[in-house]
């Protein structure tokens, strides 16, 4: 990125939101919230989805309900699907039909977005623009094919939940892929405050009434002209007190055993809602090899980044010993450890920080697409522009200079390449995701549904309108979506 290391005062304000406080109010309430704002109409039962002659069906069930987690060493009270965070793995082949059953036992309204996946648009999951939310104790069915292979997850898209442990991988298998590894591990990163004290309901508060002080709050500075550290400046608003892996925090690792030599694929997914994490495996050299489930050339490096809603896969061969798999949270204390072992030893603790994080740290957005990921050449039909606005203080966070619900949604027509100009005039990251499509980055071709904006960038983006319905684009800070940074991809 070229932003400049001081802005003009005009500049600065031109980023921000001039929106009425009643507005912003109204995003921070719970109900009628900006996540889950829109029509009051009835949305009733999705059509059913019969199988295809031959088309494998994959059915699970998820019981989102009240549960009481140990960090490791931390017992919390929080949500999750069923008694774990992660929650289970769901598994299928590209071209199979999912059938899953939510079962809703919380006490409150639930629903929930199947991340990246271009589903059929009633299936995506988004109170108030595709179903009716998830009353307590209802049960409700989600129905769709699942066209590409890749690391996706799923979490609701109802209010802050999934700063709770409301997420779980979701593995959709490529069956013509030669699989040129030897085994599989799937690492879910997450930042948690859930239950330690706090709510992220309690935190939402906490920031839109401007209070800095209670519920685990820092990132004290915001608003001023300071950009903050290259590359993402001041990433995040929220002071966590855990990062965990796969649910486990660095006191009481997960540990994925391997051997020497062995070639292992590394799903990451970052689950977390206001953290970007730099990861590297001590002593290894990842390969990545997909960004948001597309393949790239492959690409050497130590250590990435990957930002919230983003996913990365990865091959490395495994060394003999044990070995820390870190993610270091952007631009904030702490760090989140998982063990690789091979051989006996003791395991590496926190302090063990791989030196690979001081090295140079893979931009996802600098990868190089696959020839098989590539959008076929075509000049756009449309061309549509996407401003990212809002500050701190106050805590205000919208597109196209308004809230959700205020601003205006983009419209495109079936069978359009549709180009998207985002700009980020704000003093902070932003995880851009686009729900029912996979887009490409202009400047590569690259294939991402969740992009990475440093405060102050510029990406330009290119679609196929090839999956009618209404669509939510929004930041993937579960916070800035909640307080509005949020508009619709509609199909006219
Ligand atoms: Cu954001």
């Amino acid at each position: 990125m070229a932003a400049p290391s001081s802005l003009s005062r005009r500049r600065f304000l031109a980023g921000s939101l001039t929106v009425a406080g009643t507005a912003v109010l109204a995003g921070c309430t719970g109900r009628g919230s900006a996540t889950t704002a829109g029509s009051s109409t009835s949305f009733g039962t999705p059509p059913p989805l019969a199988p295809k002659p031959g088309q494998n069906v994959v059915a699970a069930t998820l019981t989102p309900t009240a549960t009481t987690l140990d960090l490791g060493g931390t017992t919390v009270s929080t949500w999750a699907y069923g008694d774990a965070a992660p929650g289970p793995l769901i598994r299928a082949s590209a071209g199979d039909l999912l059938r899953v059953t939510v079962d809703n036992q919380l006490s409150s309204d639930t629903s929930v977005h199947w991340h990246g996946i271009r589903l059929r648009n009633v299936a995506d999951g988004v109170p108030g623009v595709t179903q009716d939310p998830i009353a307590a104790g209802a049960q409700y069915m989600y129905e769709f094919e699942v066209p590409d292979p890749g690391t996706y997850f799923f979490h609701p898209h109802t209010g802050v939940q999934l700063d709770r442990g409301l997420y779980a991988p979701l593995i959709i298998d490529d069956p013509a892929e030669p699989g040129q590894y030897d085994a599989e591990w799937i690492v879910v990163l997450d930042d948690w405050i859930d239950g330690t004290g706090t709510s992220p309901d309690d935190v939402l508060q906490d920031l839109t009434n401007g209070a800095g002080t209670s519920g685990g709050m820092g990132g004290m500075g915001h608003g001023s002209m300071n950009m903050g550290p290259a590359p993402f400046g001041d990433a995040g608003d929220v002071t966590y007190p855990y990062y965990v892996i796969n649910g486990r925090n660095h006191t009481a690792p997960s540990v994925f055993e391997g051997s020497p030599g062995q070639r292992v694929r590394i799903r990451v997914i970052n689950a977390a809602s206001d953290t970007i994490f730099a990861v590297a495996l001590g002593g290894h050299t990842f390969q990545v090899t997909h960004s948001d489930g597309f393949p790239v050339e492959p690409a050497q490096t130590g250590a990435f980044y990957i930002g919230m809603g983003e996913r990365y896969d990865a091959i490395v061969t495994l060394g003999d010993g044990v070995f820390p798999l870190y993610a270091e949270p952007f631009n904030k204390t702490g760090a989140a450890l998982a063990v690789v072992r091979t051989a006996a030893g003791d395991a590496p603790t926190v302090s063990a920080r791989p030196g690979e994080l001081s090295g140079d740290v893979l931009l996802g957005s600098d990868l190089t697409p696959a020839e098989s990921a590539l959008l076929p050449t075509q000049t756009p039909d449309r061309e549509l522009d996407l401003s990212l606005n809002g500050q701190m203080q106050p805590y205000q966070w919208g597109m196209n200079g308004a809230v959700f619900g205020e601003n205006e949604p983009l419209i495109v027509a079936e069978g359009e390449r549709v180009r998207i100009r985002i700009v980020n005039m704000t003093m902070m990251a932003h995880p851009i995701h686009l729900h029912g499509h996979t887009f490409a980055l202009t400047s590569s071709g690259l294939r991402k549904d969740t992009v990475l904006l440093a405060p102050m960038e510029s990406r330009t983006i290119d679609l196929d309108a090839d999956n009618a319905g209404d669509w939510a684009l929004h930041c993937h800070n579960i916070y800035h979506a909640e307080a509005g940074m949020m508009t619709l991809l509609n199909y006219g």
